[in-house]
């Protein structure tokens, strides 16, 4: 298989050609401006410059009758003849939806830019994509518009991907703030498609004010376990919630499901600012979203705009998407680290819904909420939230600076690497060979902490050297990430951790893998957090605050369950931390495999803005070329799983860690209570 590189977006400013003729209140945020104005942004930023530009296509009458009914078809070709007046007669046929004589034609390219979005991900034109277009889609049913959307662009598109390319398993993800109830009805018998969606809900307070709604909604008959509802049931989730529900929710079923293609309901009504979701989450949470996808399905990820009313909100976030499938760096999370009662108890049902389904979650043994705080405390929210929420130009204000602190221009080197002279090594396009060595007094310094003994072997000494300069370029953000090859890793892992405090870093995550101890002195300062990845814990070392081990030995040809930890331990240790650097060294006997090893540095890459430095044994050839790949953001296309689910024991063990430093580091929180 070719490896593909590349980002596909897909807009064409016709969809702008229709709008809401009459006065309805409900309808009148679903308007023109909302394609245009994140199209502008992308040209903006220059991002949509760097994306392969693919025309929209109508889709055909076939095509639409995967999903839609041939009866509800010809009342949408209809419209395209009626007057004003008869317009508005079948827009009252249906829940919040309006047509306009060129709603067919725009609801035909809207679908069929998806399924152009789709078939050059698939054919392997490019690697992903996000395709701008409205109308939307997740909530038309099969013989009713709904919502806004016309016809239902994602269900569709899946059914199109499925029938024309032969798939497996399909992953929809739809971040949009309301529930893609559409998209349920569509799948929800269905095993091969897998439907998560989070989305207001309010106890069945909010639109679509449906039961089907809520977490017990897992699907039916063959696809019972493959639809998960999140219902939240406040308003202003934010950046830690959203985080949360994807580390201990979404991405765990998602790993054990292991999708062939994920299609991403994008709706940034879920964004801060935005009127119909009083939710918080910032731009660059979408980032993360994004990013954290696309180690899943040998990275093929198509975005299809649904959502999103505040204009400026929209538009960023948009941005923020693309920017991510391009492969730049993520912007550092901003805001709370700690997920909100109502969110934890929300997942905590959820994952006790889908518990008999999905190993990952029985294992963990976690059952519902028994007293459900915020069902004995109907009361909706007080008027101010919805107002403040409601406020336009404030988050205009505060996102006009907000950008500004999360977006660094790009470092102009993405990876440097440190080889030893005379090893020959496959490395890709774009990774920078370094060559300098540092002074000999910064070598010295830095070396002076350590015993003279290690250092016979003049290799170390020399590849040291060089590891300095680069850690020197990533503090001057002159180079993004850093890959080293080592005679020692352990012992260059101990040396770029004293010289990443010596140049100022402040929070320096190390995460090591392999059992050899190495030598690190880390203090309880918090300027560092060290994380042992080992087959065997050391003797009775006690986890502290900042000097962690994670006990990980279960790989094996049939699959590795290593996402668990990954997702439940690693990832909201580092979120929670809030790293600078992170430094990843790998020992000479990992206890894990290099397929774990990868998915680690991969998704490593979405903390610390992507400041990271690998330190590789350098006999690790296949490694190295694997890890500097997905550094440079040409990850390879092979596969990552097979995953299997870890045994009980190893669960137990995690949970037990996770309840102990929970208190101190909140993202590892994934429930209310026990
Ligand atoms: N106060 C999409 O985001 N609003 N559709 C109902 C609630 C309808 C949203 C009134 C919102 C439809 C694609
Ligand atoms: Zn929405």
């Amino acid at each position: 298989e070719a490896m593909a590189s590349g980002t596909a977006l897909i807009y064409d400013d016709e969809m702008t050609t229709y709008k809401l003729l009459w006065d309805d209140p409900v309808c009148a945020i679903e308007v023109p401006e909302r394609l245009s104005r994140s199209y502008e942004r992308l040209q903006h930023y220059g991002l949509a410059q760097r994306c392969v530009r693919l025309p929209v296509r109508e889709a055909t009458d076939q095509e639409i009758t995967l999903v839609h009914s041939p009866e509800y078809l010809e009342v949408v070709k209809s419209t395209q003849t009626m007057n004003e007046e008869e317009l508005q007669k079948t827009s009252e046929k249906y829940t919040a939806v309006y047509f306009h004589q060129n709603s067919y034609r725009c609801a035909k390219l809207s679908l069929g830019g998806a399924l152009q979005l789709v078939d050059a991900v698939l054919s392997g034109d490019v690697r992903n994509g996000m395709a701008l277009v409205r109308p939307p889609g997740h909530h038309s049913y099969r013989d009713q518009g709904n919502g806004f959307c016309v016809f239902n662009n994602v269900a569709v598109a899946a059914k199109y991907a499925q029938k024309k390319y032969n798939l497996q398993r399909i992953l929809i993800v739809d971040w949009d703030v309301h529930h893609g109830q559409g998209i349920q009805y569509t799948f929800e018998d269905d095993p091969s498609v897998l439907y998560f969606s989070w989305h207001r809900y309010e106890h069945m307070r909010y639109w679509p004010n449906l039961s089907e709604s809520n977490y017990d909604a897992v699907g039916k008959g063959k696809g019972a376990g493959f639809n998960v509802n999140l219902p939240w049931n406040k308003i202003g989730m934010g950046n830690a919630d959203y985080i949360a529900a994807f580390l201990h929710v979404l991405l765990p079923v998602t790993f054990e499901f292991d999708p062939d293609l994920v299609l991403v309901s994008a709706g940034y009504d879920s964004g801060i600012g935005d009127p119909e979701g009083c939710m918080r989450a910032t731009p660059e949470c979408f980032s993360h979203l994004t990013h954290l996808l696309m180690n899943l399905a040998r990275g093929k990820l198509c975005a299809v705009l649904e959502g999103g009313y505040h204009l400026r909100s929209l538009s960023e976030s948009v941005c923020t998407t693309v920017r991510t499938l391009l492969g730049d760096a993520v912007p550092g999370l901003t805001g709370e680290m700690a997920p909100c009662y109502s969110a934890l108890e929300s997942m905590q049902n959820v994952q006790a819904a889908l518990a008999p389904y999905w190993q990952c979650l029985s294992l963990n043994g976690i059952g519902p909420v028994t007293r459900c705080s915020t069902e004995d405390d109907p009361a909706p929210e007080p008027v101010s939230a919805q107002q403040q929420c409601a406020d336009t130009a404030a988050t205009d204000h505060f996102l006009e600076l907000h950008m500004k602190d999360i977006l660094r221009p790009a470092a102009a080197v993405t990876t440097s690497a440190v080889i030893p002279d005379g090893l020959k090594c496959v490395l890709p396009a774009g990774v920078q060979i370094v060559k300098q060595s540092a002074p000999s007094e910064q070598i010295d310094a830095a070396f002076s902490a350590f015993t003279k003994a290690r250092f016979n072997n003049s290799d170390v000494l020399h590849s040291a050297g060089k590891m300095l300069t680069v850690l020197s370029n990533l503090k001057a953000d002159q180079t993004r990430n850093a890959v080293v090859l080592s005679p020692d890793a352990s012992l260059s892992a101990a040396v770029a951790l004293r010289e990443t405090l010596l140049l100022g870093f402040e929070r320096v995550f190390c995460v090591h893998v392999g059992d050899t101890d190495p030598e690190l002195r880390i203090g309880d300062d918090g300027k560092s957090l060290f994380l042992r990845i080992c087959g065997a814990l050391p003797a009775a070392v006690p986890n502290t605050k900042y000097q962690l081990s994670l006990k990980w030995t279960e790989t094996s040809d049939e699959g590795s369950g290593f996402f668990y930890p990954l997702l439940r331990f690693v990832l909201p240790l580092g979120y929670s931390y809030r790293p600078d650097v992170i430094l990843l060294a790998v020992g000479s006997n990992a206890s894990i495999g290099s397929k774990d090893i990868l998915l680690l540095a991969s998704l490593l890459q979405g903390l610390a803005e992507g400041r990271i430095l690998a330190i590789i044994p350098e006999w690790e050839s296949e490694l190295t070329t694997a890890i500097s790949s997905s550094l440079v953001g040409c990850p390879t296309t092979k596969h990552l799983g097979p995953y299997k689910c870890p045994t009980k024991e190893c669960v137990d063990a995690l949970k037990e860690e996770q309840r102990m430093l929970q208190v101190e580091w909140e993202l590892l929180r994934s429930y209310a209570a026990d």
